[in-house]
């Protein structure tokens, strides 16, 4: 019970499981992961695919013979376990070229690198097969006001996904972008900083129909707002492309917990939005295991992304076949929402006349809590 299969569709990204756990006041807690070590791994456990940045699979330095070598034992890794890359990325926050940004960075010198880099990772991307590759912005940004120009910045990054979403065409590839908003850290104030941000640029793009985005759960708990209703609205918007998921406790650091953890009743209303939604891609993990954990404790952790998905999925399920959940849905009036407000043939000159009993509506309660009560009993285990 509760053991993932591949066609529960989870995937990581490699960076997760790989992370050697250092952080801002220590070094690593672990010995570093070789890409294809992470692959066995994670198919062992019942994940059905990957997502990798350029650095995770070679280093940055890495001279042409490595990097080749290093693909080829990723992507032998892949192809023993029949795990899929679902997705791509680019490491452009590591190395202190980058320290003031990548697509954004005031020195022009540094953007068109970047460019190049990201390029260069898009071709590995399409020949592995991903189908999505996340743009996460987290050095573009600043720690003061008059450091970044941020319309010029705004400019330069409509720029970097006009030149990216063209190669993408002029290559033939089948691939689309992913923005992955986060408010701050590891820059003060980053660009983009959230779900709602992000969807109003893709809208200036050249090629809007080739970007999306890759909402975080904790990304987006950190700026306080609610995770479910920032994906049903990317959904709505046709743009949900990917998701990372992983577990927050509320506005603080980027803790990056695994998935169920943190904003539990959050999680429970996740996995509803996710399998109720129309949501079609991997359910992917963006985490970090406690720089506490050790080899052990890594799978431990990881094994437990997946595990608690699936008991949500089942909570989530339970909760919407429940029929005492149907007669609050309706005695709360849910359904009514999905009647349009103006009826066929209407116009705005029966609605200027309308007649209400206002006293009388104002007086209805709306039955909320005895619908709530419902979920957070299913949640508690004990329907
Ligand atoms: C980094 C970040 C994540 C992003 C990754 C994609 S890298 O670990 O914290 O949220 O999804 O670049
Ligand atoms: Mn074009
Ligand atoms: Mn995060
Ligand atoms: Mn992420």
């Amino acid at each position: 019970r509760y053991t993932p299969t591949p066609q529960d569709r989870f995937s990581f990204g490699i960076w997760t499981v790989g992370w050697a756990a250092q952080d801002v006041f220590g070094g690593p807690s672990r010995a570093p992961m070789a890409a294809d070590r992470a692959v066995r791994k994670l198919a062992e456990l019942g994940a059905y695919g990957v997502n990798f940045h350029d650095n995770d699979v070679f280093p940055f330095e890495a001279d042409d013979s490595e990097r080749k070598r290093l693909i080829d034992a990723f992507r032998t890794a892949l192809d023993e376990t029949g795990l899929v890359v679902t997705t791509a990325t680019t490491n452009l926050f590591g190395h202190p070229v980058f320290k003031d940004g990548a697509f954004t960075a005031n020195d022009r010198d540094v953007r068109r690198f970047a460019l190049r880099k990201v390029m260069a990772n898009i071709d590995l991307a399409a020949e592995l097969g991903a189908r999505t590759y996340v743009c996460w912005g987290g050095r573009e940004g600043a720690e003061s006001g008059a450091a970044k120009d941020v319309r010029a910045a705004l400019d330069r990054y409509k720029e970097a996904f006009d030149l990216l979403g063209q190669y993408v065409l002029d290559q033939g590839y089948d691939l689309r972008f992913a923005i992955e908003p986060k408010p701050n850290e590891p820059r003060g104030d980053i660009l983009l900083p959230t779900v709602g941000h992000a969807l109003a640029f893709i809208n200036e793009l050249e090629h809007p129909e080739l970007v999306g985005l890759n909402p975080e759960v904790g990304h987006e708990e950190m700026a306080g707002l609610n995770y479910a209703h920032g994906i049903a609205q990317a959904l709505w918007h046709g743009k949900l492309f990917h998701i990372d998921l992983n577990g927050q406790h509320g506005p603080r650091f980027d803790q990056d917990l695994r998935f169920g953890a943190g904003n539990v009743g959050g999680a429970f209303w996740v996995v509803d939005a996710v399998e109720s939604g129309g949501y079609e891609g991997p359910i992917h993990f963006d985490y970090k295991p406690p720089r506490t954990e050790d080899d052990e404790g890594v799978w431990e952790s990881a094994r437990a992304c997946m595990r608690n998905y699936l008991i949500l999925r089942e909570k989530a399920r339970a909760f919407r076949a429940d029929p005492e959940v149907a007669e609050a849905l309706a005695a709360a009036r849910v359904p009514e929402l999905s009647t349009p407000t103006v009826a066929e043939g209407e116009t705005w000159r029966e609605l200027r006349e309308v007649e209400v009993d206002v006293t009388g509506l104002a007086e209805r309660g709306m039955a909320f809590e005895r619908l709530d009560q419902l979920a957070l009993e299913h949640l508690y285990g004990v329907r």
